[in-house]
């Protein structure tokens, strides 16, 4: 391995829990570099299903240390509710190391999320609303807490009331809201910090001492390439580096240290939030996708706007991220079409792009060019080889590669664990 990055190639959602969990039993550091409880990535065992949103989809495999870095932003009672759950369903958690550099999410976070989003009206990102955006706006703003704060409480009053200058007026004057105090804060966020104190580390050495002794550590990126803020669909975008450069910088590793990208991707795209989406599917095929793909947010329960695959986001999520390998995930579901359309290139008020317009008005008005695939009707749920794929199944995953600029090293047939057929 030993430096491995694994990001989303879509809009999320593509089944990085799951493909996370795969590799789980060949990695001993899973580290979760950026975003925070926005994520929901599922993972299937046995009859056994997880929902995980702060915590590293690594946990899940025994001998794994998980790892929150510091690129992560931490809503700390999230984090204890997460704990407790896995606890009470006999995980063990006692490994869960935790970045003192890591910002943390408080109340005024979620409430400004809310607020704000309530007051953009039609400008509305469509975010989780739960505090992320404003939790990272802090971090830039140099007003940030850091999880080292929580132990000091003089520290933390200074910072909050740092915070909170600029937030109360705006609260109050803006939003018509009552100000949030000083001492609520601090009491809220004191409340689970001796907890937390086992579990703090610096993560930065940990993890490059790790490396140093030949050990495998997987940077699992939480949203993906396109909601990235700085490579995504900017402003409908989350607010963290979810490309592979923010596995560096959100864990204090150096470049030199991986070894492969794994982006994963879903047979069809989905996306959950507001933006531009040019395969957007309005009529019962999308329909179909959204309820055979069970495709609903694993955090907010939000139904996802579902449409087919786009090889233009394809080629742009290899290019950004580097990535050497996909993981095809869904193929399953695409099952019973006639004809598959996939998006080769976009028309853009009568021009021909092959490449991903940066501009966003260009992106707004981008039109797919769609080649129609042959569709199969065979159930695949059970294939574990790629010969056992019915013809036109294959020549689907073939064709993929082929325009997506990278090789599909794996495919998903189903959810559980074991329904995946390696390839190379
Ligand atoms: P935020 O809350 O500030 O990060 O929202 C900004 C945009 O990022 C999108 N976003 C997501 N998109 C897909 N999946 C996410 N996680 C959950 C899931 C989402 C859910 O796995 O299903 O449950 O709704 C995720 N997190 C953030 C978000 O929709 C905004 O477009
Ligand atoms: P993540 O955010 O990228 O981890 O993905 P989510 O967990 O939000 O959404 C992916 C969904 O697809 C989950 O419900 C997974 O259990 C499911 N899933 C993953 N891979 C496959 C697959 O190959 N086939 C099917 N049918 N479901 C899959
Ligand atoms: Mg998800």
């Amino acid at each position: 391995m030993p430096g491995v990055v694994l990001v989303g190639a879509q809009w999320g959602d593509e089944g990085k829990g799951k493909a996370t969990d795969l590799l789980g039993s060949r990695v001993d550091y899973v580290v979760k570099f950026n975003g925070g409880n926005n994520a929901g990535h599922t993972v299937v065992i046995g009859d056994e299903k997880y929902a995980l949103h702060l915590l590293p989809s690594g946990i899940l495999s025994p001998g794994v240390t998980p790892v929150i870095a510091n690129g992560v932003v931490v809503d700390i009672e999230v984090l204890f509710q997460e704990l407790d759950d896995l606890i009470s369903r006999g995980v063990d958690v006692s490994k869960l190391l935790v970045s003192g550099s890591a910002h943390v999410i408080a109340g005024y976070h979620r409430t400004i999320d809310k607020v704000s989003e309530r007051f953009l009206g039609n400008r509305r990102i469509g975010t989780t609303g739960r505090g992320i955006g404003p939790a990272y706006a802090d971090k830039i703003n140099r007003v940030g807490i850091r999880v080292w704060d929580l132990f000091d409480e003089k520290i933390l009053a200074e910072k909050i009331e740092g915070s909170l200058d600029q937030k109360n007026h705006l609260l109050v004057k803006v939003y018509n809201r009552r100000a949030i105090t000083v001492d609520e804060t601090v009491a809220e966020l004191r409340e689970y910090g001796e907890r937390l104190r086992p579990m703090v580390a610096d993560t930065s050495l940990v993890l490059n001492q790790a490396l140093d002794a030949g050990k495998n550590v997987l940077f699992e990126g939480g949203q993906a390439t396109m909601l990235d803020v700085d490579h995504g669909t900017y402003p409908f975008v989350t607010s963290s580096n979810a490309t592979a450069g923010g596995a560096l910088t959100g864990s204090g590793i150096g470049p030199t240290r991986i070894s492969s990208v794994i982006g994963v991707i879903k047979a069809y795209t989905t996306r959950v939030g507001e933006g531009p989406f040019p395969t957007e599917l309005f009529d019962a095929n999308g329909e179909y996708l959204l309820k055979t793909g069970g495709e609903y947010g694993v955090t907010t329960g939000r139904s996802r706007r579902c449409g087919w695959y786009d090889s233009v986001i394809a080629r742009y999520a290899t290019r950004v991220n580097g990535i050497t390998d996909m993981v095809l995930t869904k193929l399953d579901i695409l099952t019973g079409f006639e004809k598959v359309p996939v998006c080769v290139a976009y028309d853009v008020d009568g021009v021909r792009h092959d490449e991903m317009p940066l501009d966003q008005t260009a992106f707004h008005h981008a039109k797919p060019i769609y080649e129609d695939l042959d569709g199969w009707w065979e159930d695949i749920s059970g294939a574990r080889t790629f010969e056992e794929l019915p013809v036109n199944a294959q020549r689907y995953v073939l064709a993929l590669e082929e325009m997506s600029g990278t090789r599909i090293s794996a495919i998903g047939v189903g959810p559980s664990r074991d329904a995946i057929i390696p390839r190379h």
